[in-house]
């Protein structure tokens, strides 16, 4: 029982997001590197910003300067294939908004969180009210890719279909 309770924390710890697109330098991240980030670079309870959403983050701008964006880069595409979930945002805009929320304590962000990895604007506006949209706080984000133009976007466009999507649908 606590044997299989271990490797599944392991295998959690393992998870990796990959970062690519138009980069200098396309990456897979897991939760020990997102660890090593400079202390400047994490950021300590992100309730603080969005009073449901929990967990401890680093910040979208460490993870540019990281993977260098080429000047060409546009978007930013938030892709989670767990349940094929899409975003795309102005790069620009999200610059300094955007997090990446990782942990919880000391342990990888949970599936209830939105996790391994979850991205959270600090400053969002409502359900399909702007570009940076509580929306667009993509939960099991798996890859973040740099674009010239709009990528994918599956974000409900109707009050119907978000409607749908809140309750599972
Ligand atoms: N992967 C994924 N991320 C998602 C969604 C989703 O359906 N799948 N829904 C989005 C929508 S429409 C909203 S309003 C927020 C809700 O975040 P919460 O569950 O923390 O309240 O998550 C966003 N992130
Ligand atoms: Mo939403």
């Amino acid at each position: 029982m606590s044997d299989t309770l271990i490797i599944s924390k392991k295998e959690k710890k393992d998870v990796k997001l990959t970062i690519d697109g138009l980069v200098q330098h396309p990456v897979s991240l897991g939760y020990e590197e997102l660890s090593q980030f400079s202390e400047s670079d994490q950021v300590v309870d992100v309730s603080r910003f969005a009073g449901k959403k929990q967990g401890d983050a680093v910040t979208l701008d460490s993870l540019l300067r990281l993977v260098e964006p080429l000047p060409e880069a546009n978007y930013l595409t938030l892709h989670a294939g767990r349940d094929d979930f899409h975003v795309s945002i102005p790069l620009e805009s999200v610059k300094l908004e955007g997090l990446l929320v990782y942990k919880i304590g000391d342990e990888p962000l949970g599936l209830n969180q939105g996790g391994p990895f979850r991205f959270l604007i600090k400053d969002f506006a409502a359900c399909h009210s702007a570009e940076l949209d509580d929306c667009a706080n993509v939960k099991y984000l798996d890859r973040m890719e740099l674009s010239q133009r709009k990528g994918l976007d599956t974000r409900p466009t109707t009050d119907e279909e978000h409607e749908a999507l809140h309750k599972g649908a």
